[in-house]
Parts: structure tokens; sequence; C-alpha cells
């Protein structure tokens, strides 16, 4: 049995519970009524917790496995091992300041007071840049900070930056990127890594299907190599002769992030009746 923590509620929640149905796992998911929950279908324990402890219990063995984000990881420093990066939860950690002040760069950072939650973080950015400035650890609403006096400026999660402006400020450096990350204890015993290997396999299966395209369509014979040359496939396409003389049918896979530009490639060769299908699962 592996044991795995994901946030209890938050913005790491639904991705969490979402990433392990989709990977075939079944579970109740109430973390209202009960913090542990085993899967029915598979050798997993799922326990619901706040996001700042999970580095700590997957450090210290109470958890094998946990969710949570890069942020929160690098501020705890715990010794943990990073085993995937999963895509969801993405924002920035970045330093504000007010509107209305001048930004020359980083030497405007120089002796300021900044508040913020995540003093680690922001310690090693500022020894990393020679910079010398007075951190103030807050615990919540950092953003208001420098309207109540408290701050010259703010180190912070940005999402989509609507906080910042809303409170007067401007984004002037961005110190990481961050998104949620697959951790484990660095030590798990094999049985356990077995079962971690199982639940990657399929979360790599899901990820790939999403990320890829199962292309089909009509190609002249004459026009086969030239097709071919377009599609980026995992091998070399599967050619499959049509009932009309002359023509065949042809498939492949094709990236997510290029298809639009194959597609039109393939058009202008002289591919036609293009279908393009999503993928369920893609195993590789
Ligand atoms: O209760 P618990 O301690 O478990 O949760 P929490 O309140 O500490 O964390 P939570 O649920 O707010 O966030 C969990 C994780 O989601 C964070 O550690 C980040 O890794 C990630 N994440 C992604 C974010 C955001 N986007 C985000 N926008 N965490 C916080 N925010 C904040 C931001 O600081 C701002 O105050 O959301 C507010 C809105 O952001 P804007 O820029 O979209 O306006
Ligand atoms: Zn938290």
């Amino acid at each position: 049995m592996l044991s795995i923590a994901i946030q209890k509620s938050g913005r790491l929640f639904e991705d969490s519970v979402a990433l392990l149905r989709d990977a075939g796992i079944t579970f109740g998911s109430s973390p209202n009524r009960t913090l542990r929950t085993h899967a029915s279908n598979f050798p997993l324990e799922i326990i619901f917790l706040r996001d700042d402890d999970i580095p700590e219990y997957v450090e210290g063995n109470v958890v094998d496995a946990g969710i949570v984000g890069e942020n929160v990881i690098l501020e705890k420093q715990k010794t943990v091992r990073c085993v995937e990066r999963l895509g969801f939860g993405a924002c920035k950690l970045s330093i504000a300041i007010p509107k209305s002040v001048a930004f020359n760069g980083k030497s405007s950072l120089e002796n300021l007071r900044i508040a913020t939650c995540y003093p680690r973080i922001l310690e090693n950015y500022l020894l990393e840049h020679n910079l010398r400035a007075d951190i103030h650890e807050i615990s919540g609403a950092v953003e208001i900070a420098p309207s109540l006096g408290l701050a010259d400026a703010i180190f912070d999660i940005v999402g989509t930056g609507s906080t910042l402006l809303a409170n007067g400020l401007k984004e002037v450096e961005t110190v990481l990127q961050s998104e949620a990350l697959l951790i484990a204890n660095p030590q798990l015993p094999p049985a356990k890594l077995e079962i971690l290997e199982r639940l990657m396999f399929r979360i790599q299966a899901n990820r790939n299907a999403k990320s890829n395209r199962y292309i089909l369509m009509n190609v002249p014979n004459d026009r086969i190599e030239k097709v071919i040359s377009i599609i980026p496939g995992m091998k070399s396409p599967t050619i499959l002769p049509l009932a009309i003389e002359g023509w065949s049918s042809l498939h492949s896979v094709v990236p997510e992030t290029i298809f639009w530009d194959v597609l039109e490639q393939l058009k202008a060769a002289g591919a036609e009746g293009i279908l393009v299908i999503p993928i369920e699962r893609m195993i590789l």
C-alpha cells in the first residue's frame, strides 16, 4: 500500500482528485467527513492535508508521496524527491511594488522592506543577486502591506495578476515559475516504489494522450512521400490501400501543439478527408 497526501481543500484539491480519478483510481473524496480514504481498486491510501504540511510529512515518512505546489516545496526546504511535474496549479512568485514607484532594475530593490509568506525563497533570490533588503514575514494578506505602510514591496504568488492590480501594485521581478509536483520520500521500499511506478505509468499515459491527436487522411499514392515528410509521427505512419485505385489511407499521431500547422500543410500537399481524433490513453 502506498499513501499519498493531497490538499484537503483549496486550489490544488480538484485537479489532484481528477489526476487520480483519470488514472482509473476509485475513491470517496469527502475530506470534510474523513481525512483519509482507501482506493477500492488500487493499493493507494489518500490523505487530505493542508498543503503546507505535505513536504514535512513526506520527508518524515508519515506519508509516502504527495501533491503540492513547487513554491511550498522550495519554501519548506524538506528533503523530498520530485517525481513528476503535473502541469496544473501554475503560478508565479513575483516581487511587486506600488504602481506609482519607479523601478530601474534589480538595484531598485536595495534596502526595501519586502513583505512575504515565502521568506526563504526570497532570501535565496536576494543572496543570488547580491541584494540587501529587509524581509518581513507575514502569514497572509500580503498585498495590502504596502498600502498599510508595513512594507515598500511584496513577494507573493501571482496568478492572473488581478489581485496586484486591485491593490495598486505592479509586478517588477518574476522569481519563480511554479506548478504542482508529485513528490515522494527518497527512500521508499521496493514494494512502495513499484506502486508509485504503476501510478506514474497511468499518469504519463493520460498526459501523452492529452498532448497528442490521432490523425487519419486519404492521400493519392503519388503524394504519400510528401505527406509523410510533413508528419512528425511516433514512428512511420500506417498506410492502408483504399478501395479506390491510386489512393491510400494514412494514420499517424501528431502533437497537439503543432497539429493546426500540420493540418494546413497536409491539405496543401493533397491529403483529403482528414480526421483528427482525441486519444483516450497513450503508452509509449
Ligand atoms: O488551506 P491550505 O494551506 O491547504 O491552502 P492555501 O490557502 O495555502 O493555498 P491555496 O489553496 O490558495 O493554493 C495552493 C497552491 O496553488 C499554491 O501554493 C500555489 O502553488 C498554487 N496557486 C496557483 C496559487 C495561485 N495560482 C494563486 N493565484 N496560489 C495562490 N494564488 C493567490 C494569489 O496569491 C492571489 O492572492 O490567489 C490570489 C489571486 O491571484 P490572481 O493573481 O489571479 O489575482
Ligand atoms: Zn497553505
